[in-house]
């Protein structure tokens, strides 16, 4: 006859109302929908060039990366600039691609002697619209294993036809200092 006063039992007694579940979780949604939009206008103004990333946080970001973020007009274009190797650079195999998935090959050369430059660590890379007046718009790029040493290949999905522009770092094996080059690329249908 105890079984029932089982713990359990006077538990459910204090399981809230449904009501008051239902507030909590409009609430939550108002709460979430206001920060959703928040972040959305924020990454908007960002890609139009309204907001710039504060240089008290690009001058916390490692030089290299610094040349990859957002800029206004107003932000100087000489923060943190890494040491160039001027003498690297690389070169779309192709300027050309079929628009859709297609895999993309870039030679890396030392200039002065023309020799691909193999082994190179390819740090940083972004493919996007930019030379259409789409900077926002970007797609996927995932480096693919070399299948020839000085050659970089990287698998895409070109989903606009257009102009493209793939942006890359790396570093030379030996060398200090990074390769940024910015080429490009334009997608037929
Ligand atoms: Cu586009």
């Amino acid at each position: 006859m105890t079984h029932q006063n089982t713990p359990f039992r006077d538990f459910e007694e204090f399981e809230p109302a449904p009501s008051g579940g239902r507030a909590r979780w409009i609430v939550g949604f108002v709460l979430f929908a206001t920060i959703l939009l928040a972040a959305v206008g924020l990454g908007y103004g960002l890609g139009l060039g309204a907001w710039a990333v504060p240089s008290s946080v690009t001058a916390r970001v490692p030089a290299a990366l610094v040349g990859w973020l957002p800029a206004s007009g107003a932000a100087p274009a000489s923060v943190g600039t890494p040491v160039a190797l001027k003498d690297y650079a690389f070169e779309m195999t192709e300027a050309q691609a079929k628009q859709g998935e297609a895999v993309l090959t870039v030679r890396l050369v030392h200039k002065p002697t023309g020799t691909p430059v193999a082994d190179a660590v390819v740090f940083a890379h972004r493919l996007d619209m930019a030379p259409a007046g789409m900077p926002t718009m970007t797609t996927e790029l995932e480096p693919q294993p070399a299948t020839e040493p000085g050659l970089y290949r990287f698998k895409t999905n070109l989903t606009m036809a257009g102009e493209w522009q793939l942006s890359l770092a790396a570093k030379v094996q030996g060398q200090t200092g990074t390769v940024q080059t910015k080429l490009a690329l334009k997608a037929v249908p």
